[in-house]
């Protein structure tokens, strides 16, 4: 999978001076350049497989090192928590490990414990005093959340808690056609609201 390309879209969140924004763009996350990179963990915080694998194969050994450190000091990480570790060899200053609901039908906290674990990471970057934050569609492979749901879920947590912060761009950082199509049609359908802008560029 290529680097990501040029920015697809990019959605601001309230008033454009305001300086917060959504971009989406189609790719492999551990080339994205953001002050954070967050991970689809899991609760051991142990290197996976997915974007998991591919961020601690990418960052090296000191990341899985720290998590063992941060997991021996404070036990799992719930879903719907997340933690911050250094970046090691990516390009980001920190990866966020977001760890995401295991789907389970709906009906068992799926949605609010997604919806946390992006609201919590944006509070850890704010925090952080970070100005961009790279997401990947956190649920929607190993952990079975359907797409569509995941992306509406995503997209409304990100909004949210972009509205709460100053000069932050979240970007959404998927991988292949489908889930770039999910996103975008959420992103599309916000773009008629008052609240926010929608820029479009071609890819
Ligand atoms: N860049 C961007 N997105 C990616 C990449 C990449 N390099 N690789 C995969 N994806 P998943 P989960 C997409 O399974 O469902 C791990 O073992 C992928 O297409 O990585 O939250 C963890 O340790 C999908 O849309 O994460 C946990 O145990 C999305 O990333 C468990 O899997 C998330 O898929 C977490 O499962």
């Amino acid at each position: 999978m290529a680097a990501p390309t040029s920015p697809a879209m990019r959605l601001w969140i309230g008033k454009a001076n305001a300086g917060n924004s959504i971009i989406l763009l189609q790719g492999d996350i551990t080339h994205e350049k953001a002050d954070a990179i967050v991970n689809a963990a899991n609760s051991e915080l142990l290197p996976g497989g997915g974007v998991c694998g591919a961020i601690h194969r990418a960052g090296g050994p000191g990341i899985a090192e720290e998590c063992r450190r941060l997991r021996e000091e404070r036990g799992p990480v719930p879903p719907g928590g997340a933690v911050a570790t250094g970046a090691g060899n990516l390009s980001a200053k920190y990866v966020i490990h977001a760890v995401g609901p295991m789907w389970a039908g709906g009906n068992s906290g799926e949605p609010e414990a997604l919806t946390s674990c992006y609201r919590e990471s944006i509070r850890i970057a704010a925090e952080l005093k970070l100005k961009s934050i790279a997401f990947p569609a956190i649920s929607t492979g190993i952990f079975g959340y359907p797409l569509r749901d995941a992306a509406e879920v995503a997209v409304d947590a990100v909004a949210d808690a972009l509205a709460a912060t100053d000069g932050m761009v979240a970007k959404f950082v998927v991988f292949d056609q489908k889930a770039f199509d999910a996103f975008s049609n959420v992103l599309n359908m916000l773009a008629g609201s008052r609240q926010y802008t929608l820029d479009r560029w071609q890819i």
